[in-house]
């Protein structure tokens, strides 16, 4: 290798000590796409991680962050992912449930209270069993999953303050059948739509909303086109860090350990960045023209129930994966 790029150095005529030129080249230049702005806590988190990566592996591995679905629509993505155009992608499971279905168990409505009861879950034994469903896909989950938040409804239209408000309600969602499934349970109009796309959508009134967590809500500048925010919580959402298998496994141990050490310690950090947010985040928006209501969720979690919601969703996953919810989140449905 070392040979071969002092050639290629003197070739060019730049005189340079070998040493130098060596850091310069990295053995293993990987991309790392994902659907967010660069100001999201995500995008800050794994842009230190891999200029640790760099330092740590003395330059051999170069993760190349891509933000702001440079690389394509979060469905393209997951398409180069799996042919290996590129190496890593952050991805909501649910997303992911087109390739792997039992990626969607984490997003089932109302399932976790808390953050405390998400992280319980998805660092034990749900997201374990998560990880290995992910694993028969070929493709490599990271063991700690990132945060993308508990998720409210915008609108630009009329304010949500009970599920008969939603009743015709065109919100996009994004491309993912447990997320159609569960609008359609609340008698909605939902639209499958990529994040990559989603301010557009809202923009030109393809659709009447949307939901996000509040830091999605300000990262993609929702608040220019949406008036109403409804503090629902009606989910959960997480970001599995993914590498295309053939890729992951080409790093050598060592460099591997280096690599997903700090992914996952990003990963909590992350965590910690979204928590931080997570009381400010109301008031920014606030003052960004946002007016907020807080309905009660009960009524919501009944509406799903009484369709059918949680039943058929048990029916698709399986008691084992449904079992593992249980366990941590309390009896559903
Ligand atoms: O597409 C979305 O809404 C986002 C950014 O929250 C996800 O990636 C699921």
């Amino acid at each position: 290798r070392s040979l071969v790029k002092v050639a290629a150095a003197s070739t060019l005529g730049v005189a340079l000590p070998a040493r130098f030129a060596m850091a310069q080249q990295a053995e293993f230049t990987y991309k790392y796409g994902n659907n967010l702005p660069p100001a999201h806590p995500l995008n800050i988190r794994t842009k230190e991680m891999a200029e640790k990566v760099k330092a740590e592996t003395n330059g051999r591995v170069d993760i190349q962050v891509f933000p702001a679905s440079q690389l394509g629509s979060d469905t393209d993505m997951l398409s180069q992912l799996r042919a290996g155009g590129i190496e890593f992608m952050t991805l909501s499971g649910l997303i992911l449930a087109t390739l792997v279905p039992h990626a969607a168990i984490s997003g089932i409505g109302f399932a976790f209270s808390d953050y405390p009861t998400v992280w319980k879950a998805m660092d034990g034994d749900l997201g374990a069993y998560i990880r290995g469903q992910i694993g028969k896909a070929n493709l490599v989950a990271m063991d700690r999953i990132f945060d993308n938040g508990f998720r409210q409804v915008t609108s630009g239209t009329r304010q949500i303050k009970s599920p008969d408000d939603l009743k015709g309600f065109k919100i996009r969602v994004p491309v993912s059948p447990l997320w159609t499934s569960m609008f359609k349970s609340f008698d909605a109009a939902p639209v499958g739509i990529n994040a990559s796309e989603l301010y557009t959508a809202l923009q030109t009134r393809v659709v009447d909303g949307q939901e996000n967590a509040l830091t999605g809500v300000m990262a993609l500048k929702m608040y220019e086109v949406q008036k109403f925010c409804a503090l629902t919580n009606h989910m959960w959402d997480g970001f599995w860090f993914l590498g295309n298998r053939r890729a992951w496994e080409r790093l050598p141990t060592n460099l591997r350990e280096i690599v997903a050490r700090n992914i996952n310690a990003a990963a909590l950090a992350e965590r910690t960045d979204l928590a931080e947010q997570a009381e400010s985040m109301q008031k920014e928006l606030a003052s960004k023209g946002m007016t907020f209501s807080a309905p009660k969720p009960d009524a919501f979690r009944e509406k799903l129930r009484a369709g059918g919601f949680y039943a058929e969703w048990k029916g698709k996953l399986g008691d084992e994966a449904w079992g593992l919810l249980e366990r941590s989140a309390g009896k559903l449905g």
